[in-house]
């Protein structure tokens, strides 16, 4: 009876040595890890730093953004480990055990968003030269902590990182993801959503298409009508809605809490449906046409020769422009089907100084390459290479979107429910196997600003249906802006998009479990 007792224990014993084994906890070697965007280097020192109850972070003292900075960290960690950290001003004195932010404005390499994550036994230092790096970098932390730290009740530790150091920085300055909250309205805090999720890899940049054919959805309090009226439906005809002015700058601020700008875009002179109906004024008859609630393109257009339209444009801008820190303002430009070449050529030449008076740079969408643009515009490639072209051979900057392999509202395949398929089907790895700098003959890396992923809705209606799309095509987006082609190989990444699993799981996210993918089964997925 003894004999059988103490082989079970035996037994048990060899059992959870063989599983401990499998999921290579403590972690020791830096270089296995499943960061995605893939960092620039990874040195390993093979030891273990431990995460205690009794450690803090540390910023420099006297810099409010510092400190802000420590805690986003210190939130991020303090839910999930049940710690209580706090954010404490560097002393003088040993710092063992603790999280110690800092920065090195000398280390120029490391531009506006890198930063050095040096992880030692007793410390882990985050150093960057800008304040944006030491965010980025958290998100570097984050993720060499066990999934589980993504969760918000407190789980059992011990919270370990191997040893070593990190130094990163971004290939693209513009690493971006739109969403359309025209085609279908999502609230506040779906967008705050939406931004975390961004954050998580990397990217910095919301593009916000605040106004289609179906709606208008920010407050613009010269024109209240727009979304009086402009605002009340959307897709399907469901309720729709819009963004206080209020609201707005929350999201703007809490944008900006992960370095993270937001372009705002108000698309013209088609894609205006929603203001036409609002203000007749706008159309070249005068006569309000009634609100839209499908999913057709090109039908709508503002009376390019008419001045209220110009002026109405500047009220806008203004509004949008004030409330809006970053330096962009994106002024759309597709699809305008419905408004002559040479009107809309008049109309991109009259709203581009508009803009401008307000301070900001100009982005739009491919089409618009075809007016004379303003210095420093931007032209978002989605469609057409040859505008692309036009835009480079005019000294602009490219934002590459091509449709057929960035556009997160394509299917995965033709069984993906929700999507649409005219760029053709997106799956993880055609997501991810292209490099935008040799996207189009002519275009290279120097005339490119950065990436954008961007999110149209028509068939979209809710979080679960965003993320089903989003998920988990946004971090191989994210990869192609922030990391070197050289870097970027499909099968070394599916294996570290497959180690992501337990953090979607862990945040709630609801995700297309790619058959492309290794996803590792329950049984062998790290603590
Ligand atoms: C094209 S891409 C559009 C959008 C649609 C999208 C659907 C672009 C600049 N215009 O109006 O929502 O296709 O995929």
């Amino acid at each position: 009876m003894r004999a059988l007792f103490f082989n079970k224990i035996v037994f048990a014993i060899i059992l959870m040595t063989a599983l401990d084994s499998c999921s290579s906890y403590p972690p020791t070697d830096l270089t296995k890890n499943s960061i995605i965007p893939r960092p620039v280097s990874v040195v390993a020192t093979h030891g273990t730093f431990e995460l205690t109850q009794d450690a803090a972070v540390y910023v420099p003292e006297g810099s409010n953004e510092l400190a802000h900075i420590g805690n986003y960290l210190a939130g991020l960690l303090n839910g999930s480990t049940g710690f209580n950290l706090s954010v404490q001003p560097t002393p003088n004195a040993p710092l063992k055990g603790n999280i110690l932010l800092s920065l090195a404005s000398d280390d120029t390499e490391l531009g506006d968003e890198g930063y050095e994550l040096t992880i030692g036994k007793d410390l882990v230092r985050l150093a960057a030269s800008q304040p944006a790096g030491l965010v980025r970098g958290i998100q570097t932390l984050r993720q060499l902590l066990p999934a589980k730290v993504e969760a918000e009740t407190p789980q059992e530790g011990p919270w370990l990182l191997a040893t070593g150091t990190i130094r990163d920085f971004p290939e693209y300055a513009y690493r971006g993801a739109m969403l359309d909250v025209a085609r279908h309205f999502f609230g506040v805090e779906d967008v705050k959503r939406y931004i975390d999720h961004i954050a998580m890899y990397k990217m910095n940049v919301l593009h916000f298409h605040l106004t289609d054919d179906q709606g208008w959805r920010i407050e613009i309090k010269s024109w209240p009508n727009l979304t009086k009226h402009g605002a009340s439906t959307q897709v399907g005809g469901g309720p729709g809605g819009f963004y206080t002015q209020e609201e707005y700058k929350e999201l703007v601020r809490y944008a900006r809490e992960r370095y993270i700008t937001i372009v705002p875009e108000v698309d013209m002179p088609g894609h205006t449906n929603a203001a036409l109906a609002s203000y007749p004024e706008l159309t070249c008859d005068g006569k309000a046409p009634e609100l839209y609630t499908g999913i057709n393109v090109g039908f709508s257009t503002f009376c390019t020769s008419k001045e209220v339209v110009y002026q109405f444009i500047d009220d806008v801008v203004r509004e949008l422009s004030e409330m809006t820190p970053g330096p962009y303002f994106h002024i759309g430009g597709d699809e305008s089907h419905s408004t002559k070449e040479a009107d809309y050529i008049y109309f991109v030449n009259r709203v581009q100084p508009i803009v401008e008076s307000y301070g900001k740079r100009i982005i739009g969408w491919d089409e618009i390459a075809n007016a004379t643009l303003a210095d420093n515009a931007v032209v978002q490639y989605w469609a057409k290479d040859e505008n692309a072209l036009k835009a480079v051979e005019q000294g602009a900057k490219v934002i590459m979107s091509p449709a057929s392999r960035a556009y997160l509202d394509m299917k995965y395949d033709s069984t993906t429910v929700l999507g649409l398929s005219w760029a053709g089907t997106i799956e993880v790895d055609h997501g991810y196997n292209w490099d935008p700098g040799s996207m189009v003959d002519g275009i290279g890396r120097e005339d490119i600003l950065g990436v954008e992923a961007p999110l149209w809705t028509e068939t979209l209606t809710n979080m679960d249906e965003i993320e089903q799309l989003v998920f988990p095509r946004i971090a191989g987006y994210a990869e192609i802006g922030w990391s070197r082609p050289d870097m970027r190989q499909w099968d070394d990444y599916k294996v570290r998009l497959a180690q992501q699993r337990e953090r979607f799981e862990v945040l709630g996210i609801n995700y297309y479990p790619s058959p492309l993918v290794p996803w590792r089964k329950e049984d062998e997925t790290a603590k």
